[in-house]
């Protein structure tokens, strides 16, 4: 039966919104998907699905899918061949790169895209370019979480999987409002509040997981270090850490206890009164499993890497690693932060975090690829590029992400951008990035292409293709190797992506035994998974863990203010985040009609007092400002922020991120997402 008579089929595969992985049925009819059926046999989300998921198929067959290729001629864009857009693209990308050298370029992928399309970008970099200045947005997600963990464990990756809160007897909840990012993680906490197991959520605003948690610890933004030095402080001074894992596998106590002792009341900064700190500190130390599930409340700031290092003390502190029930829980971002990662589209590893500054490594790469001199500096990231625009950098390739609204101070992104030479976005919408751009490429939807993502679990789930792509559009995977194929490359004739992920796995000890066959199963495999009778590794850490001598670390480390803090010209703190019916800068979730209805516009929390003074009342307009930019939203005046705290949503463009701070984590290079100055007027003035 051809594909346009077919009455109706159910195509297993992924949902293509947050980490939480879950699996559904794309229900097609007639070569359109017409909607989703939860996978019920799935572990993850047990026939459940969130309203991102049971929407996330209505933006596929949208009237404003890219459609062809695009070329800005005379500043319009035109509708282009294949054939000549990726003749252009191989042009001026070559000419950089001869003119420039690898520096010239930057490359930087989504998080959204499958493993194989990240893999083969990557490898497009490296071998067509020798460059190692590609990266991927968990820069701007859960990188402190890829720097700080593995200094702490010896792996960047979340130690235990979500349903795996079922078994701990304490859950500390920090800097994460999992109920609306990842409402199939927060459905494994709401049944552990069921059976009992005591919540604590620490948060300076009265989330909707705060409204789950039996205690919800309000403190100042940013200032997590000080509030977690003050616990460990209690823990230590009550003899409540565990002495005996310390001794057989943790390094650094002295260091750390002696850090901590400045902080035995430490209110001034961190706001929580001493009962408050010492009740969640004793509770957490005197459970017999604790588990710490975070996400970027704690990340998004210049101290993001020593706050995920101050989660990792915590639970080394106390013994809380390496077991059921225990651990440290990034709850990843999108459908494929963790795998994007993974897939070596990082600026110093290669994939499974095969570091690019080890000879052997280089040299093993070399070989598979049949080429020489790849290179060992520490690439530019994400943010370092957009900077570098103009200057050393000339040229960009940017797949899947929208710099222009969700990067730090949208003002400046667009004005770096417009300093390149030659710019290509390939992306499946025209979005608000694109008219930077010179080339626009059509790629395929996750609906669109076989692959896989990887949860925040390290779980690797199957994607499957359900339907064609629109018009010309194409999967991404053909496009890279076409145009590899034009710039005379060898290794990129793959035709499937399951051809990528073996030429993947190839190189890649970690994830040598995840063949596809062993992915078909519905609970799939969590990597590390070496060889092809291993069964996979749901939790790390067991025996020791995977730093150079086994052990842990513990480090000793300051609380360090924000890069900008409020003053008398920008008396206000400014928080950001998310909502559960957009994702980032909607271009999926705007167009599903059902979401974009819930909340059409956008708005910032203000605190009642505030409000008040400022004779700012609900629903009105607001102008903020910042030194970067200015932004007009609603007003919703609430308590659910503290007085001198206002809370925006990052969903809507020439919104938050005119605001924002470029200023970076110097470990991780994270820029201050979730923390700026500013001053908030009434629109029009008073
Ligand atoms: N609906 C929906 N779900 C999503 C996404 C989406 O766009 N929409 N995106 C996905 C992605 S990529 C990610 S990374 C995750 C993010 O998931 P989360 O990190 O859970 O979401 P956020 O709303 O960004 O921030 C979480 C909380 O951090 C708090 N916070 C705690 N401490 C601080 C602090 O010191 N300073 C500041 N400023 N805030 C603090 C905020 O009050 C907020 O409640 O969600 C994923 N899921
Ligand atoms: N102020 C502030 N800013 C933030 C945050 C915050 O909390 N506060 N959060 C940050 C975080 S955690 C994140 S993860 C980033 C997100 O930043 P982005 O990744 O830039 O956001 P998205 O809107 O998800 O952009 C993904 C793009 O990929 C496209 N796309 C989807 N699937 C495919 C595909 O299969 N192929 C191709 N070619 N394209 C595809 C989509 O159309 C979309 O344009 O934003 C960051 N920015
Ligand atoms: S919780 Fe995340 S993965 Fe699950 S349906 Fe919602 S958006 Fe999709
Ligand atoms: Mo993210």
């Amino acid at each position: 039966m051809s594909e346009n008579t077919e009455l109706m089929k159910y195509v297993a595969t992924t949902c293509p919104y947050c980490g939480v992985g879950c699996t559904l049925n794309l229900v097609v009819s007639n070569g359109k998907v017409v909607g989703v059926e939860p996978n019920q046999r799935s572990p993850i989300n047990e026939g459940k699905l969130c309203p991102k998921g049971v929407t996330c198929w209505e933006h596929i067959h949208s009237p404003d899918r890219l459609t062809t290729p695009l070329i800005k001629k005379d500043g319009k864009f035109v509708e282009a061949s294949w054939e000549e857009a990726l003749d252009l693209v191989a042009k001026n990308l070559k000419a950089i790169y001869d003119k420039h050298g690898p520096k010239g370029l930057g490359f930087q992928t989504s998080c959204r895209t499958v493993n194989e399309d990240c893999y083969i970008f990557q490898k497009l970099a490296r071998v067509g370019f020798k460059t190692n200045n590609v990266d991927n947005c968990a820069r701007i997600c859960h990188g402190p979480s890829v720097a700080g963990l593995s200094l702490s464990f010896g792996s960047g990756a979340a130690t235990n999987g979500f349903e795996d809160a079922l078994n701990s007897d304490f859950i500390l909840i920090w800097g994460s409002n999992a109920v609306e990012a990842h409402p199939l993680a927060g459905r494994r906490i709401a049944q552990a509040k069921k059976r009992g197991i005591p919540i604590v959520v620490v948060d300076p605003r009265y989330s909707m997981t705060a409204r789950l948690a039996d205690t919800w610890v309000r403190f100042n933004p940013s200032t997590h270090i000080a509030l977690a030095n003050s616990m460990m402080y209690w823990i230590i001074k009550e003899g409540l850490e565990d002495k005996k894992f310390i001794s057989d596998r943790v390094n650094g106590f002295d260091d750390l206890k002696k850090t901590v002792e400045n902080y035995a009341d430490a209110e001034a900064i961190h706001g929580v009164p001493l009962d408050v700190v010492k009740d969640m500190a004793f509770r957490y130390a005197k459970a017999k499993n604790a588990v710490i599930i975070y996400c970027l409340g704690i990340t998004e700031l210049t101290t993001g890497t020593d706050n995920v290092r101050s989660m990792g003390n915590l639970a080394l502190l106390t013994g809380n690693v390496g077991r059921e029930g225990v651990g440290v829980n990034p709850l990843r971002g999108q459908n494929n932060v963790q795998g994007a990662c993974d897939m070596g589209a990082y600026p110093n590893v290669y994939s499974g975090y095969q570091k690019c500054e080890v000879a052997d490594n280089r040299a093993k790469m070399e070989k598979a690829w049949g080429i020489t001199d790849l290179p060992d500096w520490y690439g530019a990231t994400l943010v370092e590029q957009i900077k570098q625009c103009g200057e050393e950098i000339k040229g960009m390739y940017i797949l899947g992400l929208n710099p222009a609204v969700t990067y730090p101070d949208s003002n400046l992104v667009k004005a770096q951008l417009q300093k390149l030479d030659f710019l290509v976005i390939q992306d499946i919408f025209f979005t608000e990035s694109c008219q930077y751009a010179h080339v626009i490429l059509p790629g395929a939807c996750f609906a669109e292409k076989d692959g896989t993502f990887t949860s925040g679990e390290r779980r690797i789930n199957r994607v499957r293709k359900a339907v064609n792509p629109p018009g010309q559009a194409k999967e991404d995977i053909h496009i890279i190797s076409e145009l590899a194929a034009k710039m005379g490359l060898k290794g990129f004739e793959l035709p499937t992506a399951k051809d990528v992920w073996d030429d993947m796995r190839a190189v890649t000890p970690s994830m040598f035994g995840a063949t596809y066959e062993k992915l078909e199963k519905p609970e799939s495999i969590c990597w590390p998974c070496p060889t092809e009778e291993h069964l996979g590794t749901p939790i790390l850490h067991r025996e020791k863990f995977g730093t150079a001598d086994g052990k842990g670390n513990l480090f000793g480390i300051e609380y360090r203010p924000p890069a900008e803090v409020a003053d008398a010209e920008y008396p206000f703190t400014l928080m950001t985040g998310r909502l559960i019916f957009h994702y980032h800068s909607r271009s999926q979730t705007g167009r599903a009609a059902d979401m974009h209805r819930e909340v059409p516009e956008s708005y910032a929390q203000i605190n009642v007092e505030d409000a008040k003074r400022l004779g700012i009342k609900n629903g009105e307009y607001v102008k903020l400002k910042s030194r970067r930019g200015e932004t007009k939203t609603l007003a919703r005046v609430t308590d659910e922020v503290a007085p001198g705290v206002v809370y925006m949503t990052m969903h809507f463009p020439e919104g938050v991120n005119n605001l924002t701070n470029t200023a970076l984590d110097p470990m991780s290079k994270m820029p201050e997402l979730k923390h700026c100055a500013i001053s908030i007027e009434k629109f029009g003035g008073n």
